[in-house]
């Protein structure tokens, strides 16, 4: 962990202050890249990280922002019937334009216009959970409920 937060992390730091929440970002020792390296550098369950897929509406081409427990896969059929069009997994480039991050870091908030966004249900069931804040190493401990006060998200059943 590190008091200096890098560029990226410290841009997820404000958009928590913005949105009113007291959530602390830390930058970890060790790679938070995926759910299970995130569970392992903090000491949770995979099933308590919180994973941000940017999905593409095939017609719209636009963003949406599905967030994840960590040991969940995305059922692209529910999701394509929640937006009421095909969706596909974009490529790098995409994630990174309609976000602003990078695919490792990308976090729940903090994207350069709101992305219409869905929360996994499964989510609920803890009372901490984590989200990656910015880069690969960086992530934030919140609350379900914080969750979906910063997304705005609606809460689905996505698996
Ligand atoms: N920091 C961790 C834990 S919070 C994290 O960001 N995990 S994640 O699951 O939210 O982000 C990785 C996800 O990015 C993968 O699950 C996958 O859906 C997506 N992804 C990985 N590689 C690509 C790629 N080449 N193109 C599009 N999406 C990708």
């Amino acid at each position: 962990m590190s008091a200096k937060l890098s560029t990226s992390a410290h841009k997820v730091q404000k958009a928590l202050e913005t949105l009113g929440l007291e959530c602390q970002v830390v930058e970890m020792a060790k790679t938070t890249r995926s759910a299970k390296d995130a569970a392992q550098a903090v000491g949770c369950r995979v099933e308590q990280i919180v994973k941000s897929l940017v999905f593409k509406g095939k017609h719209s081409q636009k963003a949406i922002l599905v967030v994840a427990s960590g040991v969940n896969r995305v059922n692209e059929k529910k999701l394509a019937e929640f937006v009421a069009e095909p969706v596909e997994m974009p490529d790098a480039d995409f994630v990174r334009q309609k976000t602003g991050f990078a695919i490792g870091g990308v976090p729940p908030i903090g994207h350069p216009n709101p992305l219409e966004t869905f929360i996994d249900e499964d989510l609920l069931k803890y009372s901490i959970i984590w989200a990656a804040a910015g880069n690969p190493r960086a992530v934030f401990k919140l609350t379900p409920s914080d969750l979906q006060k910063i997304t705005g998200g609606r809460v689905v059943s996505i698996k």
